[in-house]
């Protein structure tokens, strides 16, 4: 099973916010609210859908970054929640309201 790992500074850098499973169906409050600014995906299966918000209960009326993995990898960091891209691993959507880097207070996984 993969694991999902939050970090506190971009780039996968300081303290570790929050760690869990790739398994679909999560929605939770990080257990540190407002710090997350990057992310670790160790062994995230193909198809895996990472929605990290803004807003507490997950609107989608502030900031919101979708994560899709389109290939699984040992080891792969996204940098920050707030640049849209992609690249052979993942697909990176943005929706920006002032920021989200920081911010992170809920997440989805499916
Ligand atoms: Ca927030
Ligand atoms: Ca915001």
């Amino acid at each position: 099973m993969g694991q999902i790992v939050f970090y506190e500074g971009n780039g996968g850098s300081q303290n570790i916010v929050h760690t869990i499973d790739d398994s679909p169906g999560q929605d939770f409050h990080l257990r540190q609210n407002d710090e997350a600014r990057s992310v670790k995906l160790l062994n995230v299966r193909q198809g895996c859908f990472i929605e990290v918000f803004d807003h507490p209960e997950g609107q989608r009326s502030d900031d919101f970054c979708v994560i899709e993995v389109r290939r699984s990898s040992s080891e792969y960091t996204v940098n920050t929640f707030e640049r849209s891209y992609d690249d052979e691993y993942v697909i990176v959507s943005y929706a920006n309201n002032n920021g989200l880097d920081g911010k992170v207070s809920r997440v989805r996984v499916n």
